[in-house]
């Protein structure tokens, strides 16, 4: 029996979420090419123990018993993404049908267990051809994101009806061409500012494709809005790196997307850097095409300050220059990250203000370091913990009067965790990586007796 004693709106939706490139494996199979997270893995330094992208968790050969565990998990919904190197494996062109085979099956066996599918079109495999021709520094990766859009709501619109173009465009952006933690690993403030822009501009492109070719489905776009907090002294040159850091976390993306302009002072910010020439004319009206929920992906907070005088305070994100980020503070989870389950309810209320949709949380979960008793039973009551907490974030925004209409723990799985390769372990189910064998663990039956808790009281047997 848990001790969670929340309750959540008749209707809210249960999940679990992973992504093609940290679970599936088979990256040379069936006719997939590389992505730039292939080519990433490959050069020394760039990822823990240079783990690759195989063999993950072997999901492209395991759909129907990862299905089964998420049928015992008791999941309504599943988001999952589409490997672009898998249906289009130079980006654009031919189309690879083992590859859609591979979404039919596992969207079939989802609605076999009565499991809605969630997809994703791009969590952070771009096709290495399309980065050879620029990638998302490219203008023209907006055609080629239309011509994927339409090739894999084509495919699997009838039976899909939740469509997500993009997740966390400001990992695939500011993370990977200002900070150059993730592929491509550029280091130029400039280019992750233009980068964001086009994946936005590829995001805007791509809803008019899922309107017409899924015109029963709903549309959406997941970000990974991160709470700002300042040293709340009144002092201006703190408030100004607040506002400068919330810029380029947050409205880099909420502005174009929901307001049809770029943030309050984030173009005069770059104005060192750009004439900002990348900006056309219609990008912010396609930008800011009308979508039906937001997608939000939050785990932690951030904390700024001002530099002060002499201080070096150059940074890599657009417009943060004078920004010094702090140390996180209190209980870390194993990825060194800040818990803070308040941050994460204030975050949720903004982007429901900022959006005016209803919201998703499309992932939320933490990273320990689990043990694995003798008896086989993976034992992470840290991450009860996290669970527990954050749900009660999401309840307390509920109760406050915002929209959220479902939860998805990250992860479904172990899986690549990107930089950190297989060291950093967010699954709710552990994969042993040697046997490939699943164990669901602690936190994984604890949110399963929270669905079924749910699940009873809402539909009224109990
Ligand atoms: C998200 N950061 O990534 C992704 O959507 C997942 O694929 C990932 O596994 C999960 O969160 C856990 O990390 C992030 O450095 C990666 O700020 C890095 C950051 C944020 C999100």
């Amino acid at each position: 029996m848990t001790s969670f004693e929340r309750t959540f709106p008749d209707g809210f939706l249960w999940g679990a979420a992973t992504a093609s490139f940290q679970i599936e494996g088979a990256t040379t199979e069936d006719g997939r090419l590389p992505s730039i997270w292939d080519t990433f893995c490959e050069v020394e330094g760039n990822v823990a123990n240079k783990d690759t992208g195989d063999p993950a968790c072997d999901h492209y050969h395991r759909v129907d018993e990862d299905v089964a565990l998420m049928s015992d998990l008791g999941l309504d919904v599943y988001r999952f993404s589409i490997a672009w190197p898998r249906v289009l494996p130079t980006g654009t062109g031919t189309v690879n049908q083992p590859g859609i085979d591979f979404y039919d099956r596992l969207v079939d066996r989802l609605l076999d267990h009565g499991i809605r599918p969630v997809a994703t079109l791009y969590h952070w495999d771009l096709p290495q051809a399309l980065d050879d021709r620029g990638g998302w520094l490219n203008r023209d990766v907006a055609a080629w994101f239309e011509e994927y859009t339409a090739v894999s709501v084509g495919a699997l619109g009838d039976r899909v009806k939740h469509w997500t173009t993009l997740n966390e465009p400001w990992c695939s952006s500011i993370l990977s061409y200002s900070i150059g933690n993730h592929a491509p690993g550029h280091h130029d403030t400039l280019e992750g500012m233009i980068a964001a822009h086009h994946l936005m501009l590829a995001h805007g492109t791509a809803v008019p494709v899922i309107r017409e070719l899924c015109p029963d489905g709903e549309a959406s776009i997941t970000l990974n809005p991160t709470y700002v907090w300042g040293p709340e002294n009144g002092d201006e040159h703190d408030a100004d790196a607040v506002r400068r850091a919330d810029n380029a976390l947050n409205g880099l993306f909420f502005g174009p997307i929901f307001h049809g302009a770029y943030p309050d002072g984030m173009i005069e910010d770059t104005a060192h850097l750009t004439d900002h020439a990348f900006i056309q004319d219609g990008d912010l009206e396609t930008i800011s095409a009308p979508l039906d929920n937001l997608g939000v992906n939050n785990y932690f907070p951030t904390r700024v300050r001002a530099a002060r005088d002499g201080e070096d305070g150059s940074n890599p994100m657009p417009g943060c220059d004078g920004v010094i980020e702090l140390a996180p503070q209190g209980p870390l989870t194993a990825m060194g990250w800040e818990q803070s389950p308040k941050s994460h309810q204030l975050i949720i209320e903004r982007s429901a203000r900022e959006s005016g949709l209803p919201i998703y949380i499309t992932e939320n979960g933490s990273a320990w370091e689990d043990t694995v008793s003798d008896d086989g039973a993976v034992h992470d009551p840290e991450r009860v913990n996290y669970l527990h907490e954050h749900l009660g974030a999401v309840a307390d925004a509920i109760e406050g009067g915002t929209d959220v209409r479902g939860y998805f723990a990250w992860s479904l799985l172990d899986n690549f965790e990107w930089a950190y390769g297989y060291d950093k372990r967010f699954g709710i189910i552990h994969v042993d990586y040697d046997t490939q064998k699943r164990t669901i663990k602690d936190s994984g039956l604890e949110y399963a007796q929270i669905i079924a808790n749910e699940h009873a009281r809402t539909r009224g047997d109990r």
